[in-house]
């Protein structure tokens, strides 16, 4: 059905004409015994607090600080969606959609003031300490991210995520974080998203800390990142899963990317493997290390740019074996696709060297694609649906976790656009599992509004709209939130289902 679906979504039709064509929208489809349900959101996104009880600065407070207008409407995460003092309200929400878990972020300034393990910040953990214990009391499992992008200043002051020492400091907050959490906390993510960490923060200037330093930073982050990614989880492997019986992965940001034609199959593959096969491959592929179409194209364009050694840092054997196999699941974020063509002169000279010279592709989406009110996002599901087999395919079908996915509107309660989405979407995911895949857990982004980085708060992501003009910011639930909650209470996806309710209620048992 998917090849079909392609076939006329290329002719321009929407995928909504596509599905009813095939006729599958009219069923009501299950999900499988066991399958669980949450919703999504990170420390800086929502906390606010950010210089509260002994917090210290981190890269995104230095950046919104020192350039104020970084950000698309000149705000930024100061309170945010003031979570640090609302958690309450955060729970029951939880309780309200009827989840098994909620995925958040754990604040390493907030817990490490200092960013490394000589005072922990009481205040912060009391904080993290009251959010896990309100969420277990409701049968709410935690699923807890270390690192979300909110890297000390400090440790940015000292290179970040290019220094090898990172290596070291993570690990020593990540063994910090198993000793406070790691009797309640059974579920761990290392990292979100190493591409847009390393690529949008280190080799570009659209996440923090904006570096610029194209064709050279980003993969110093990534072999560093990787690293340090293995070391959190060989710590909680020998010295906390059989205290404690928890599972830990790393979460990768992954778009599906689909030729252009015919022509454009190895372009669209090359593309993959730069895009996430880069942190994929060293960890799920069963011989570890980078893709090899990046090491070989990037060591011979460093040399014939008057490098020195490849711009791309090689693994030693012991580091391969180290970061080789150190997840238990594939954590997977995915929004979209694109289309990709192959472009050997991507730039002009004084853009050499960077990342996308190094790939000899070009990215784009189609105009008449789906949009939402982020730029970069259209409506694709059959792209997931491509993604999950691929991934199924290429790394000896892993456990998957859909940690996030999810849909940008402008402010309003009326949201049918967000709606198809995730119905499509879940659609998909369910071709996947019938196919074969193994996908355990799907994690909607996001549980509320909240601070979208550099588009600020004008793209909004959430089941629940944030009125960020009250003291309290007050949540209201969406038309989505409704149609979430049954497609959980039912653990099924009936497109027939319409909600005209405007208050939720807690159902029995949350
Ligand atoms: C994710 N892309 O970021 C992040 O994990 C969230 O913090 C964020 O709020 C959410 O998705 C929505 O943006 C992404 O360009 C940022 O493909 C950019 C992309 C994908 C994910």
């Amino acid at each position: 059905m998917w090849a079909f679906c392609f076939i006329l979504l290329t002719s321009y039709a929407t995928l909504s004409e596509c599905k009813a064509a095939a006729g599958k929208r009219h069923d009501v489809r299950h999900f499988p015994d066991g399958f669980l349900f949450g919703t999504s959101t990170a420390a800086y996104q929502i906390e606010g607090a950010w210089d509260e009880d002994g917090k210290s600065e981190n890269i995104w407070d230095h950046l919104t600080h020192e350039d104020p207008c970084a950000t698309k409407d000149c705000s930024n995460g100061d309170i945010a969606d003031d979570s640090y003092h609302q958690y309450k309200r955060d729970v029951e929400m939880l309780r309200e959609l009827g989840l098994d878990f909620y995925r958040f972020s754990l604040s390493w300034s907030r817990l490490l003031p200092t960013s490394f393990p000589d005072k922990i910040n009481e205040a912060g953990v009391a904080y993290y300490n009251n959010l896990i214990n309100e969420m277990l009391k409701y049968n709410i499992e935690p699923m807890v991210t270390l690192y979300h992008w909110d890297l000390p200043q400090k440790l940015q002051d000292l290179g970040g995520w290019a220094n090898p020492n990172i290596v070291d400091w993570f690990g020593d907050y990540a063994r910090i974080a198993f000793e406070l959490f790691g009797d309640r906390v059974k579920y761990w993510i290392t990292m979100n998203e190493p591409r847009e960490v390393c690529y949008q923060g280190y080799g570009f200037v659209s996440m923090a800390p904006r570096l610029n330093i194209q064709g050279v930073a980003e993969y110093m982050c990534a072999k560093n990142l990787l690293v340090a990614h293995a070391r959190a989880y060989h710590i909680y492997d020998e010295e906390f899963r059989a205290l404690y019986g928890g599972t830990i992965g790393i979460t990768l940001s992954t778009s599906w990317y689909e030729p252009e034609s015919e022509r454009e199959v190895e372009a669209a593959e090359d593309t993959t493997q730069f895009e996430w096969g880069q942190y994929a491959h060293p960890i799920f592929s069963e011989s570890g290390d980078f893709p090899p179409v990046m090491k070989e194209k990037i060591a011979a364009k460093s040399t014939a740019q008057g490098f020195y050694r490849s711009r791309l840092p090689e693994f030693t054997p012991e580091e391969i074996e180290y970061v080789r196999g150190s997840s238990d699941f594939f954590g997977l974020n995915h929004y979209t696709s694109y289309l990709v063509y192959r472009n050997e002169s991507v730039y002009t000279a004084n853009e050499i060297p960077s990342y996308y010279d190094d790939m000899e592709s070009m990215v784009y989406q189609p105009n008449h694609w789906d949009g939402s009110a982020s730029e970069w996002l259209k409506k694709t599901s059959w792209g997931f649906y491509n993604l999950l087999m691929k991934i199924k395919n290429d790394y000896n079908n892993p456990i998957i976790y859909i940690t996030e996915n999810g849909f940008s509107t402008t402010s309003g309660l009326d949201d049918d656009d967000r709606i198809l989405y995730y119905r499509e979407y879940l659609d998909a995911m369910l071709d996947a599992i019938e196919g074969g895949a193994h996908v355990e857990a799907y994690t909607a982004w996001s549980l509320m509004d909240n601070f979208e980085w550099l588009a600020g708060y004008t793209a909004r992501f959430g089941l629940y709209e944030v009125d960020f003009g009250s003291p309290e910011r007050t949540r209201t639930p969406r038309k989505s939130a409704f149609v979430y909650k049954e497609i959980v209470r039912s653990r099924s996806l009936d497109w027939h289902y319409e909600s005209d309710s405007t208050s939720m209620t807690i159902d029995e048992g949350h």
